[in-house]
């Protein structure tokens, strides 16, 4: 059975966002004000809408946890949509009456937005392959639930991966490495984790903050979006996680595909990535400088970013995601209309966010919390928490023990001697 499984439902302007997390051990300490932490930093940074004014989300422990400890059943948590009060009929489970019906009619030949069909597809959105896949005539069936909103729910669930993570020594945060093609520079990188955090864009060097924010300031002004590209790291991730003998139990394919899950996310790179195909393999390679007195293996480098060949390597895991700028325009680019085919002026407005680089990271958070966390009980196992702490240090411990030497025909040999080399890469 899958550890750390989670699935989430709700629309964005239905009355909550809801995730099931299955198979999180018992006894780990859980509180509603954990989870606030991530909900709250997901809403902030600077080129956000309206709607995160409207909303202030928390999470609601509905099952699995038991005086501030999970119980090793599944955990439901709720995060309820503050705005859905402003929606009424138009987003009701209940079929509408012929009065609500007639109303809604009304409404929208008055003009009324909300109570209007949406026909005119958004480029770059899930609006027109999402409706003629599910057979909607009206896209809000596709883009309240294909909305970024979701990720409040993932967000919540990666709150609890950071509890279980957290209590085995592993610690995940993120920043802002670029917006609108501005760079933060490693050199300028002045402020620390907890200034960083506290910054209109959750980036390090300021300097290159102040010139991300006048990208978002001209696209806001010109009716436009931005995108940009944040950067996930986590420490203490012992050797050993994830495998290289079979596809599916690769770390790093695991973290690409929670990553590029992301909704606005269009690319993924572990360390260096792409950045590698430029390099001679002498300027990539991190050149490995032995293993410490207390079991510590040195890398000189690390850009690999934290895996090779699908495994943990002891070095911090990197992963940085390509935020494509929003497809809700304020300035609509041309489309089509869903139902005629014909092509239109304007695709359709809904309030949306110019830029979202800060949120998209701490969702990015979330997403390699909750690959760790679930790769982490895959290696060790275990259904309550004082065991997998054991595990966890048993690991650890092995993973900085020297193997006994191997043998060749049939003689033990010295660890390190010349017949020990490996021969090569065949
Ligand atoms: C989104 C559109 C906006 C965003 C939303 C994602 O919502 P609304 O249409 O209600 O203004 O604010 O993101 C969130 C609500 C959120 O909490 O992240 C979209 O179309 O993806």
């Amino acid at each position: 059975m899958d550890s750390f499984r989670f699935l989430t439902a709700g629309e964005s302007h239905g009355p909550t966002l809801g995730v099931t997390i299955d198979g999180v051990p018992a006894g780990l300490a859980l509180t509603a004000a954990d989870l606030a932490v991530d909900l709250g930093r997901r809403q902030r940074g600077y080129g956000r809408g309206a709607r995160q004014a409207i909303e202030s989300d928390r999470a609601e422990i509905v099952a699995g946890v038991r005086h501030g400890r999970t119980l090793g059943s599944p955990i439901l948590l709720l995060v309820a949509n503050r705005d859905w009060e402003n929606w009424g009929a138009v987003m009701q489970a209940e079929p509408l009456t012929e009065e609500q019906g007639a109303e809604l009619r009304a409404a929208a030949a008055e003009g009324v937005k909300r109570a209007t069909p949406v026909t005119r597809v958004r480029p770059g959105h899930a609006d027109l392959a999402g409706a003629l896949k599910y057979g909607h005539s009206d896209i809000r069936n596709v883009l309240e639930r294909a909305s970024a909103r979701e990720t409040a729910a993932r967000v919540a669930a990666g709150g609890v991966a950071r509890a279980f993570l957290r209590e085995l020594g592993i610690e995940v945060w993120s920043f802002t490495a670029e917006v609108g093609g501005v760079a933060a520079d490693p050199a300028r990188a002045t402020r620390s984790r907890e200034e960083t955090d506290a910054s209109p864009l959750r980036c390090p060097d300021p300097e290159a903050e102040a010139r991300m924010i006048a990208r978002i300031d001209e696209a806001r002004s010109a009716g436009d979006t931005v995108g940009g590209v944040f950067e996930v790291v986590a420490h203490g991730v012992p050797i050993g996680l994830g495998s290289y003998v079979q596809w599916d139990r690769r770390l790093d394919a695991a973290l690409a595909a929670a990553v590029m899950s992301i909704n606005i996310v269009k690319g993924v790179e572990l360390g260096l990535g792409f950045e590698q195909t430029r390099r001679f393999g002498s300027a990539v390679h991190d050149v490995i400088d032995g293993r410490t007195d207390d079991g510590r293996w040195i890398h000189r480098s690390n850009n690999a970013g934290g895996t090779t060949g699908g495994v943990s390597n002891g070095e911090p895991i990197v992963v940085r995601g390509a935020v494509k700028p929003i497809s809700t325009l304020a300035k609509p680019l041309p489309s089509a209309d869903l139902i005629t085919g014909q092509p239109v002026d304007r695709a359709h407005y809904e309030r949306s966010d110019i830029s979202v680089v800060p949120a998209a990271g701490v969702i990015g958070e979330a997403m390699v919390m909750l690959t760790l966390a679930r790769v982490v009980l895959e290696t060790l196992g275990g259904d309550r928490m004082d065991v997998v702490r054991e595990r966890m240090a048993a690991h650890r411990r092995l993973m900085g023990t020297a193997p006994a030497g191997p043998e060749i025909g049939g003689r033990a040999s010295t660890p390190g001697g010349d017949e020990a080399g490996s021969g090569g890469d065949d």
